[in-house]
C-alpha cells in the first residue's frame, strides 16, 4: 500500500501536533501546571503517529508510555485538549481529572492504561477476543517498548493471540534503551521482531523514524488481522532524543549517554525526514509548513486557555461516575 499525498499530509500534521504538545508538556511540567510525571516522546513519535492515523474509529489501541500516548492519541483522533487537561488534573480532562497520565476515549477505542509496563498485553488479548466475537472487524493495536517486550505478559498474550487467531497487531517501539538498560543487556537477538517466529506470526522490522514506512507496515498487518488471519508483530527501530523521563538523568549503565551518539540519533528526526521529503516532492510548500506550525501553536493556546478555565475536581460523587458504568 502506498500513501497518497493527502495521507502523507495527514501524517505530517499529526507529527507536528504531537511534537508541539510533547514540548509544551515538558514546559508545563517545569512550571507545575502538569501534575503527573512525563516521559517525552521526543524523537520517537513516528511509531505512534504512523501506527494510528489510518485506523478505523472503532479500532482499539493500547498506547505506549512515551509522551504518555500523545502520538497515538493524536493519530487516533482524540482531543489533545481534554488529554492535557487530564494531565493537569482538571475536571474537564478525559478521565474527569482522576486518571492523570491515562487517557480514556471509549468512543475511539481507547480505554486507559496502566503504570505497570506490560499490563497492556493481556488486556489487548482480551479486547482481541471481544473483537473476534463481535464480528465487526475491529482490530486491536498494542504499542510497547523493547524493555516491556521482556515481561512475561507479552509471551502469554502473544501465545493466546496466535492460537486463537485474534485480530491484534503488536507494535514494538524499539528505541534501544529501557530507561537506563541498553537492549543488548536484556535481549539476545538483533531484532525484537524475531519474537514473532516463536508464536507463528509474521514479524517485520521497519525504520521507525520513517512515519510512512510505519504506517504502511502497520496497516498491512491491520488488514491481515481484519481478514481473520490473526496477529502480527511490527518492530519500529526508533530513538529517544532526550532522557527517559523528566527529572531522570539521561544515562546508560550509570554513565551519561555519549553525546556524539545522541547527536547522530537526532540527525534522523522523524518530523524533519518527512518534511524534507514532502518539500522536495512539492507535496508541501514552505507556506504550508508555516501554516501547519501556526495551527499547532493555536491549538496549544486554545488548550492552555481551556485548562486555565477548568476547575479541579471537587465533588466526591465524581468517584461513583469514575468507578461504575451507566
Ligand atoms: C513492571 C514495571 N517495572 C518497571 C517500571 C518502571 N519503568 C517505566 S518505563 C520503564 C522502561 C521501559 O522501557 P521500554 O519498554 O524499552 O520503553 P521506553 O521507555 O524505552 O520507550 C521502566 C523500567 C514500570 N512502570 N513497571
Amino acid at each position: 500500500m502506498a500513501l497518497d499525498n493527502e495521507q502523507l499530509m495527514k501524517l505530517y500534521r499529526n507529527l507536528v501536533r504531537t511534537r508541539a504538545f510533547d514540548q509544551i508538556a515538558v514546559k508545563w511540567m517545569a512550571e507545575g501546571k502538569l501534575l503527573s510525571f512525563y516521559h517525552p516522546a521526543y524523537g520517537g513519535e513516528a511509531p505512534g503517529v504512523g501506527g494510528t492515523t489510518f485506523l478505523r474509529e472503532d479500532d482499539i489501541i493500547y498506547p505506549h508510555l512515551r509522551g504518555h500516548g500523545l502520538p497515538h492519541l493524536i493519530g487516533k483522533g482524540a482531543s489533545p485538549k481534554t488529554y492535557m487537561a487530564e494531565h493537569c488534573g482538571r475536571s474537564t480532562g478525559s478521565g474527569n481529572g482522576l486518571g492523570g497520565v491515562h487517557a480514556e476515549y471509549p468512543e475511539l477505542g481507547i480505554y486507559g492504561g496502566g503504570g505497570t509496563i506490560g499490563s497492556g498485553f493481556p488486556v489487548s488479548a482480551g479486547w482481541g477476543v471481544a473483537a473476534k466475537k463481535n464480528g465487526r472487524g475491529q482490530v486491536v493495536v498494542c504499542f510497547f517498548g523493547d524493555g516491556t517486550a521482556n515481561r512475561g505478559t507479552f509471551h502469554e498474550a502473544a501465545n493466546m493471540a496466535a492460537v486463537w487467531k485474534l485480530p491484534i497487531v503488536w507494535v514494538c517501539e524499539n528505541n534501544g534503551i529501557a530507561q537506563y538498560v541498553p537492549i543488548e543487556d536484556a535481549y539476545p537477538l538483533e531484532d525484537m521482531a524475531s519474537l514473532a517466529a516463536g508464536y507463528g506470526m509474521p514479524g517485520e522490522v521497519v525504520d521507525g523514524q520513517d512515519v510512512e514506512a510505519v504506517a504502511v507496515a502497520v496497516m498491512a498487518a491491520v488488514e491481515r488481522a481484519r481478514q481473520g488471519e490473526g496477529p502480527s508483530f511490527v518492530e519500529c527501530k526508533t530513538a529517544r532524543f532526550g532522557p527517559h523521563g523528566i527529572g531522570n538523568p539521561d544515562k546508560v549503565h550509570g554513565e551519561p549517554r555519549d553525546p556524539d551518539k545522541v547527536e547522530a540519533l537526532r540527525k534522523r528526526d522523524p518530523l524533519l525526514i518527512l518534511r524534507e521529503r514532502l518539500l522536495n516532492e512539492g507535496i508541501l510548500t514552505p507556506e504550508d509548513v508555516e501554516r501547519i506550525d501556526n495551527e499547532a501553536e493555536q491549538e496549544i493556546a486554545e488548550t492552555e486557555k481551556f485548562i486555565d478555565e477548568s476547575p479541579f475536581p471537587d465533588d466526591p460523587s465524581i468517584l461513583d461516575k469514575a468507578l461504575y458504568a451507566d
